[in-house]
């Protein structure tokens, strides 16, 4: 992993702040901290990246929608994601907004240096634009007339822009990739980039917008008539980075790994490289592209409304469970599936059976036999066999993490977990109890299980740092695990008499009615969603106090018109009297836009927005549905003023 041995550079995508942060971010950021830690654990230093992309056009129009500015908008939604990351224990050194001061000066040096160099020309260009995507695409790459990437209609432009000459390193790209296997990860996704690259010429890179259509973004050095296309200010993110958030006493780049997603491949691999080949910079060591989490079966979506918080798992379940949880399930670089009772089960048998039992059974043996200290007694050594297995995981486990492969690693540690609970049953303590003779090997035994777990405690620090820092604690250690390194906690063998710390249970047992409890809470956006439109469902009964929660208003419908790409939803504006809200309501089947204009609605005013067919809603429209699924709008008698409440 680190080609450096003394320093490691890691980073993650900056995500987009229209999101809120889901499963998929957090997948990417908590794999982005394991190697971190590993890292900063094994002694080297560590500069680790995450932030977020506030340009572009979707921020822009989601902005617009918000009536804030672009930047007020993102000020508000990165507070988002640093809680979470908070909430997460991600151990981020800095986090990058490509608003920053500092990031917009390097992008346009950078940009200065390429027009200088005759990299980047001014053309006409015209084109199918996804809005979305906020990329271009020319005819032979539309399916069926749509966006290639997210399925979406697309847009004929036609303009003048900067395009950066990108098909010139063709063929360097090919020979850096194909000379530097692990520059693209896994190989599936090698394999993907070079027969892309094979089977094509590569195109150049229009770099910019004019900024009549799109203002939010940085401004060219060289015509400020146009803003910098989106991808290539967030890219250079990676390379900005360091410069003005980390110790100006290491030189950063390049980093050791690019953590991104499977749908991000080509704009790192292909874009990216080629920029910093043009630029004349070193490459990063690796480029590795996870797979994707389907949700029970389905593809998240907040259409589905199935999307993963991972705040309301980590709240519930525990953070470290989470995180152990996604790492564990699928080798890293494949799809997966989240599925509640997959996580519940594996927390139950893995960690709270394997790894909670072990830790319990060994510290209640240490206190009912031995007062609560590590055996003194002078036969106390860790067993040959144990000692063998422990002592040979820490160099597997630099080796899988080298190559990113968390399950292999965590395999490994459990080979020690499954190991330590046979030896426990093959040795009967209890047994060894019942007589004198037999107290020295008792002694023998209760001190290899203390010591296993501090192995165990030492390996699987970086994938569950707060409850392993808390195991290290029971272990009677002062000083904190990560503070410790790697190196000295192998090392470090627990002193005989040292009294253990007290003992709680790490990861207990998650029970039926907890697990119903949350079930109930993944599922309730998805129930929300499908009462839209029969606002007669649902058959519980409710409180009055449960109807008070919810706001009913009258709202006077300004325009409507159809959401690109569904022929059930409309897009409409209302007016509230003290404020404009954009809604979308699956209608469309019933009613044409010009119908509902100047009509007097019923809204619920306090719902969450949510995102249907990336278009926010900001409230729902109510309506009755009859047999034939035809719906009805609710109104209210004439005179009455929009806004008003209904109770
Ligand atoms: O793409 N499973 O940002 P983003 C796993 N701003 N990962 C998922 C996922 C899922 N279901 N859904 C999304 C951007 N992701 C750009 C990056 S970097 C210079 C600019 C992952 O917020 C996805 O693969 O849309 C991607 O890596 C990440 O979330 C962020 O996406």
């Amino acid at each position: 992993m680190p080609r450096n041995p003394e320093k490691f550079y890691v980073t993650t995508p900056i995500y987009y702040v229209n999101d809120i942060p889901h499963i998929g971010h957090a997948y990417t950021t908590i794999a982005a901290d394991i190697l971190a830690r590993y890292n900063r654990f094994s002694g080297r230093k560590v500069f680790f990246l995450t932030g977020t992309d506030e340009h572009g056009q979707k921020v822009q129009k989601a902005a617009e929608q918000r009536s804030l500015s672009p930047k007020e908008h993102a000020d508000k939604m990165v507070v988002n994601f640093k809680e979470m990351w908070q909430m997460l224990n991600i151990s981020n050194n800095a986090f990058i907004r490509t608003t920053d001061e500092g990031h917009k000066a390097r992008v346009r040096e950078l940009l200065s240096s390429l027009w200088e160099k005759g990299l980047i020309e001014k053309r006409s260009y015209a084109g199918w634009y996804c809005v979305p995507d906020e990329r271009f695409w020319t005819e032979k790459d539309l399916v069926n007339g749509k966006c290639p990437d997210c399925g979406r209609d697309v847009e004929q432009i036609e303009e003048q822009n900067y395009f950066f000459l990108m098909s010139r390193y063709h063929d360097a790209l090919i020979n850096h990739i194909e000379k530097n296997p692990s520059y693209v990860q896994p190989e599936t996704r090698r394999n993907e980039v070079l027969g892309f690259l094979k089977s094509q010429p590569l195109g150049d890179l229009c770099i910019s917008r004019p900024k009549k259509r799109l203002p939010w973004g940085i401004p060219l050095p060289f015509d400020e008539e146009f803003v910098t296309y989106v991808w290539f200010d967030a890219l250079v993110n990676y390379y900005s980075g360091p410069q003005y958030l980390a110790p100006a006493d290491t030189a950063w780049w390049p980093a050791d790994v690019h953590i991104i997603g499977k749908d991000i491949l080509t704009t790192h691999a292909v874009y990216w490289s080629t920029m910093l080949m043009a630029l004349e910079l070193p490459l990063p060591g690796t480029i590795f592209a996870h797979g994707w989490w389907t949700i029970e079966g389905k593809k998240m979506s907040k259409s589905l409304g199935n999307v993963v918080d991972p705040a309301a798992m980590a709240d519930k379940y525990g953070v470290d469970a989470f995180r152990y949880f996604l790492f564990r399930e699928i080798p890293f670089g494949h799809d997966g599936d989240f599925s509640e009772d997959a996580f519940i089960t594996r927390i139950n048998t893995e960690l709270a059976n394997d790894l909670g039992n072990l830790t319990t059974r060994t510290f209640t043996m240490a206190v009912k036999y031995f007062a609560g200290a590590v055996p003194g007694n002078p036969e106390a050594a860790i067993e040959p066999e144990l000692l063998d297995i422990a002592s040979a995981i820490p160099d597997r486990i630099e080796q899988h993490l080298r190559l990113l492969q968390f399950q292999k690693a965590l395999d490994e540690i459990w080979k020690l977990v499954a190991y330590t609970n046979k030896y426990i049953e093959s040795n009967a303590p209890w047994a060894l109890a019942k007589s004198p003779e037999t107290s020295g090997r008792l002694a023998q035994v209760i001190y290899s299980c203390l010591e296993a777990l501090r192995y165990l405690a030492a390996c699987l620090y970086p994938f569950m740092p707060s409850s392993m820092e808390a195991l290290w604690k029971q272990l009677g250690f002062d000083e904190e695990l990560g503070q410790t390194g790697l190196a000295s906690a192998i090392k470090n063998t627990l002193p005989a008499g040292r009294k253990l710390g007290g003992f709680k249970a790490l990861f207990p047992r998650i029970e039926k009615e907890k697990k119903k409890e949350i079930k109930s809470q993944i599922r309730r956006k998805e129930v929300e969603e499908k009462t839209e439109g029969n606002a007669a469902g649902g058959g519980g009964l409710i409180g009055i106090e449960d109807f008070a929660k919810v706001k009913l208003r009258t709202a006077k419908v300004l325009a409507a018109e159809p959401v690109k790409g569904s022929n059930k939803l409309l897009r409409l504006e209302v007016d509230l009297g003290d404020e404009k809200r954009q809604i979308v309501a699956g209608i469309g089947k019933s009613y044409s836009p010009e119908e509902l204009i100047g009509k007097a609605v019923v809204i619920v005013a306090n719902l969450k927005p949510a995102k249907l067919m990336g278009v926010e809603s900001n409230g729902m429209l109510l309506a009755a549905t009859d047999a034939e699924g035809m719906l009805s709008v609710l109104t209210t008698a004439t005179g009455i003023k929009p806004g008003a409440s209904i109770k």
